[in-house]
């Protein structure tokens, strides 16, 4: 067993039953031009935890833990795009409309992409996901329980939105859950602080935070 140093306190997690989650590091949320500029957000607050997402996701592999990829991304005929959320609110590009780098949200176009320094390995599970939950409409949960997997280890954009919903959806399904503090972030710092806060309320009632190198310590991966 692997014990991290988190808060409220330590997690304890079996490598073979433990999936590292990185959700939506794609160009359409990190880069200018993609849906996350599009609501009039400032999104180079999101490329500040690249390097950390990077070391960690190096420390896991060599470690040989297995790692899952999402992507919120909708069909090409956005059958899956309720209107909802197609029409809400005042974007300069809406999903599917075409912008810099190709339409917006969409499956297959270079925004939905994960970005290169992030860019999954041969034989990781790499998901799109219409919803901000990575449970929702797709077959997470059936594939992780196949796989005997337990345990989440999160990274991922954004905190409140698309990571936060994911956590909770796993806690509910019985997952125990990990956020790496410094491998998340949000366009709006206090939501993200407020996130994390929540998160390990009440003896943590959705999950466990903890910085990145309290893992990376765990996996005795420290200079990796
Ligand atoms: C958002 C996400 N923020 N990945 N998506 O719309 O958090």
């Amino acid at each position: 067993m692997k014990r991290v140093h988190a808060e409220p306190f330590d997690f304890e997690f079996d490598l073979q039953r433990t999936a590292l989650v990185v959700i939506d590091m794609q160009r359409d949320f990190i880069e200018p031009g993609g849906f996350g500029e599009t609501l009039g957000n400032d999104v180079s607050r999101l490329s500040a935890i690249v390097p950390a997402c990077a070391r960690v996701l190096a420390a896991w592999r060599a470690a040989g833990g297995r790692v899952l990829h999402t992507r919120e991304a909708h069909r090409p005929d956005l059958s899956d795009c309720p209107r909802a959320k197609r029409e809400r609110g005042q974007p300069t590009l809406r999903i599917g409309d075409v912008g810099p780098m190709g339409r917006i949200l969409v499956a297959g176009e270079p925004g939905s992409q994960i970005i290169d320094a992030l860019a999954p390995h041969a034989g990781e599970w790499v998901i799109d996901k219409p919803g901000k939950g990575m449970f929702y409409a797709t077959d997470v949960h059936p594939m992780l329980r196949s796989a005997g997997i337990t345990h989440l280890v999160f990274m991922g954009v954004t905190t409140e939105v698309c990571v936060q919903t994911s956590m909770r959806e796993a806690n509910d399904r019985g997952y125990d859950c990990l956020l790496l503090e410094d491998c998340t972030e949000s366009y709006f710092a206090h939501f993200k602080s407020a996130t994390l806060e929540m998160i390990r309320a009440q003896g943590a009632i959705v999950g466990w935070t903890a910085p990145s190198d309290a893992l990376l310590t765990a996996l005795d991966a420290q200079g990796h």
